[in-house]
């Protein structure tokens, strides 16, 4: 398999896609583009399929060539065909529970997205709107109650490490770049992922890239 991504430094859905291959030792290969640029641009046009954006996963399955695009489509690819179902939690209840707050995930949290971008090297000061405050209370909520719901089963989100934890994965990057804390249970949980292995091993890889993507660029240096 090949996994199209962007800048490891700024790339939140990329992470997502590598992260879900990483921790569960999947072999693949990858390919890494600096994003807003005509290069990127001109490497995803290859794959008209698709929607233009990384992760793009490309499976070379008996000389087909399936293409799976977004970072949910690609947990859902790899835990169906590569993991037999262990990328959810094992009851079909917890299975929902899982689903619903991936999906809230995904599809919400857009003031978070905009105001604080993934920057991996940056330490910065940024002025939050109204409705970010309100997306970190909500996070913090939910890390708390999955926790102490799940806190005898393991250390993430559901107990074992799950496809939760790969959705939170650039959450919990992005906080420390603008000194966001959270109350102590869910900054042990948001401290856990940050020590995964795999999420370590990006972290490192970050630290070699110097490309600047301006529009992921927030807030004043501290
Ligand atoms: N919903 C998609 C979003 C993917 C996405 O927006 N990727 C960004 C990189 S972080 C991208 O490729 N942007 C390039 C562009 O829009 O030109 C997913 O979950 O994978």
């Amino acid at each position: 398999m090949e996994l199209l991504i962007g800048n490891k430094n700024y790339s939140t859905w990329s992470l997502r896609g590598w992260l879900m291959l990483k921790a569960w030792d999947i072999p693949f290969s990858e390919q890494q583009f600096v994003l807003d640029t005509d290069d990127f641009r001109a490497q995803l046009a290859k794959y008209p399929q698709a929607a233009g954006k990384v992760p793009l996963l490309i499976d070379n399955k008996d000389g087909d060539e399936l293409l799976v695009w977004d970072s949910l489509a690609i947990c859902e690819y790899i835990n169906e065909q590569y993991l037999n179902g262990k990328g959810w939690p094992a009851s079909a209840a917890d299975r929902a529970r899982a689903r619903s707050v991936a999906a809230e995930m995904h599809s919400g949290f857009e003031a978070i997205r905009n105001e604080l971008p993934m920057n991996l090297r940056a330490r910065r000061k940024v002025v939050l709107s109204e409705a970010a405050h309100k997306n970190i209370a909500r996070i913090n909520q939910l890390w708390n109650d999955l926790r102490e719901a799940y806190k005898a089963q393991g250390p993430y989100l559901f107990g074992e490490f799950s496809i939760v934890d790969v959705m939170f994965s650039p959450v919990v990057f992005r906080f420390p770049s603008y000194g966001i804390t959270l109350d102590p249970i869910a900054e042990e949980y948001a401290e856990t992922l940050r020590h995964h292995p795999a999420m370590q091993e990006w972290l490192e890889l970050s630290k070699l890239e110097t490309d600047i993507v301006n529009k992921d660029e927030a807030g004043e240096d501290i």
